[in-house]
């Protein structure tokens, strides 16, 4: 008998302890609510920066008809920005043309984020001799 009674003993709290932990879950957070909507939207914002603190960038210049570095590896995720350093207009268009600048005037940059691993070509369309490469490698 004293079985029965010790079996029948621990369903009950755990009932009680659940039920309370809600209700203690809601009071809890009811003032941040109400107090600071802030406090409650700060969670997100550390959830948030380890991704964006993973993503790198990397400069391209393009100068006297050439990109320079002509080739780069990155990890996915990164973020490559070319400059247009010339006198003269070019664009920065990937070969399978997956990704494309206007023509870029001397100072205007272009940017793209490589997502996914593999090794790109790209070209400027108005001198198509100027050509350059971006591997994208997992670390
Ligand atoms: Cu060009």
């Amino acid at each position: 008998m004293t079985s029965n009674r010790g079996n029948a003993m621990p369903n009950a709290p755990a009932v009680a302890r659940r039920s309370m932990l809600g209700t203690l879950a809601l009071s809890a957070l009811a003032p941040l609510v109400a107090l600071s909507p802030l406090a409650v939207l700060s969670p997100l914002a550390v959830l948030s920066p380890p991704a964006l603190a993973a993503a790198a960038t990397a400069s391209i210049d393009i100068k006297s008809f050439a990109f320079t570095p002509k080739e780069i590896t990155v990890v996915p995720g990164t973020r490559v920005v070319w400059t247009n350093r010339d006198e003269t207009p070019h664009t920065v268009t990937a070969a399978d043309k997956s990704f494309t600048s206007p023509g870029l005037d001397t100072g205007d940059t272009f940017e793209h984020t490589f997502t996914a691993a593999g090794d790109f070509t790209y070209l400027c369309t108005v001198h198509p001799y100027m050509t350059g490469i971006v591997h994208v490698k997992k670390p």
